[in-house]
């Protein structure tokens, strides 16, 4: 089991099985068990593929990847995506009710902790508006949601868990930054290990520390302070 959250990369590159070349190389990093980090970088810097690494959707080529400081092969997958939440950069829902995206994966919860992960999520009072409420069918034959609904419920879906790590790979994309910050306030009462990728300056400035990633590799990681004196990209950015 994951008792801390602790993850380390150590020296870590990836090959797709599939591809010729690398989308990360020498990739080497600690996040501390309940701390917060904001991955930004360009469209296709690998930011996708280094969270893949971590529920072990893919194993590293080279390298070792450390969940509380042993090598995330010695986990059976069932207890590393039982202490993983991890939302997709485009979430899956099946054919079914809200309810039953909400509660996959925990088929024992009750209605309040669906009620409260779904709060967190905000994405509680959208479920209200709808016919059937909770009940109300997605997928074939059901409702239509926007992508940033269909981020939310799968959001609610990880937080409904109680992950110890965290990863949201652009799910707030799609909310106004109002409603993104009542996300992120929620979150925290989970004191998980937090990986958050974005493209948002201001939600990357809230995390506790900074990774900047460019052509697989990490350019630099550190506080909003630290990488405005480290790095220039990072400068272009902010000022973008
Ligand atoms: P990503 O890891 O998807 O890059 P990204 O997440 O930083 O980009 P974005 O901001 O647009 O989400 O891609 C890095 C490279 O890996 C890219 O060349 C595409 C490739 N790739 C695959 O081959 N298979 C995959 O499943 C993914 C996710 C990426
Ligand atoms: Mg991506």
């Amino acid at each position: 089991e994951v008792i801390d959250g602790k993850i380390e990369y150590e020296h870590v590159a990836f090959t797709y099985p599939t591809a010729d070349e690398p989308v990360l190389t020498d990739v080497s990093f600690t996040v501390n068990p309940r701390e917060k980090l904001a991955i930004i970088g360009a469209t296709g810097a690998g930011k996708t593929s280094l969270f893949q690494l971590i529920p072990r959707l893919y194993n590293v080529t080279k390298g070792v990847l450390y969940i509380d400081q042993k090598p995330i092969t010695s986990y059976t997958l069932d207890q590393l995506r039982g202490s993983i939440g991890y939302v997709p950069q485009s979430p899956l829902l099946f054919t079914g009710s809200i309810r039953d995206n909400i509660a996959w994966g925990k088929e024992n919860a009750t209605r309040e902790e669906i009620i409260q992960s779904a709060k967190d999520a905000q994405i509680h009072d959208t479920i209200m508006d709808l016919p059937d409420q909770y009940d109300t069918r997605v997928g074939q034959k059901g409702v239509n949601l926007s992508g940033g609904q269909k981020q939310r419920i799968s959001i609610a879906r990880a937080l409904i868990r109680r992950p110890k790590i965290l990863m949201l790979d652009d799910s707030t994309s799609a909310l106004d930054l109002a409603t993104e910050s009542e996300l992120l306030r929620a979150i925290q009462h989970y004191h998980c290990t937090t990986m958050i990728i974005t493209s948002k300056i201001s939600t990357a400035i809230s995390a506790d520390r900074i990774l900047l990633m460019n052509d697989g590799k990490v350019l630099a990681i550190g506080t909003h302070e630290e990488l405005l004196n480290q790095s220039s990209l990072y400068m272009r950015i902010v000022e973008s």
